[in-house]
């Protein structure tokens, strides 16, 4: 009788572990469908204490998403020149690059001892 019981209680965690997993797998799909219907992006993944290229590369004269997304660690961002700063509460902005050349990326919010090498290139063709 209690082996009944074990298994179906088994059974049940089964079915929600799968139904979790679905969710998140159709959570992400409509995440990037928003994505792809926004048109292009420049995403920045901040980490301790690095952006997740060490150089990003974008076409001049073409509105786009710019977005931050803080994976480890509370960082901001801001893309020296041009005004753009990101950050938690204020995670994308629509922005066009209208003047080719490299510009500085660094983090604007003091995150940690590794603050002052967070940085990254955007390079605007
Ligand atoms: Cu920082």
């Amino acid at each position: 009788m209690q082996k009944w019981i074990m298994f179906s209680l088994f059974i049940i965690a089964c079915l929600l572990g799968t139904g979790v997993l679905f969710q998140n797998i159709a959570a992400r799909q409509a995440e990037m469908a928003h994505e792809a219907a926004a048109g292009p992006t420049l995403k920045f993944v901040a980490t301790n204490y690095q952006f997740d290229k060490p150089e990003y590369t974008v076409k001049a004269g073409e509105k786009m998403t710019v977005s931050l997304q803080n994976k480890e660690g509370l960082h901001a961002l801001e893309i020296v020149g041009l005004g753009v700063k990101l950050d938690n509460n204020t995670k994308s902005v629509e922005f066009t690059f209208d003047k080719p050349g490299t510009y500085e990326v660094h983090c604007a919010l003091p995150c940690g001892p590794g603050h002052a090498e967070m940085k990254t290139k955007l390079i605007v063709q």
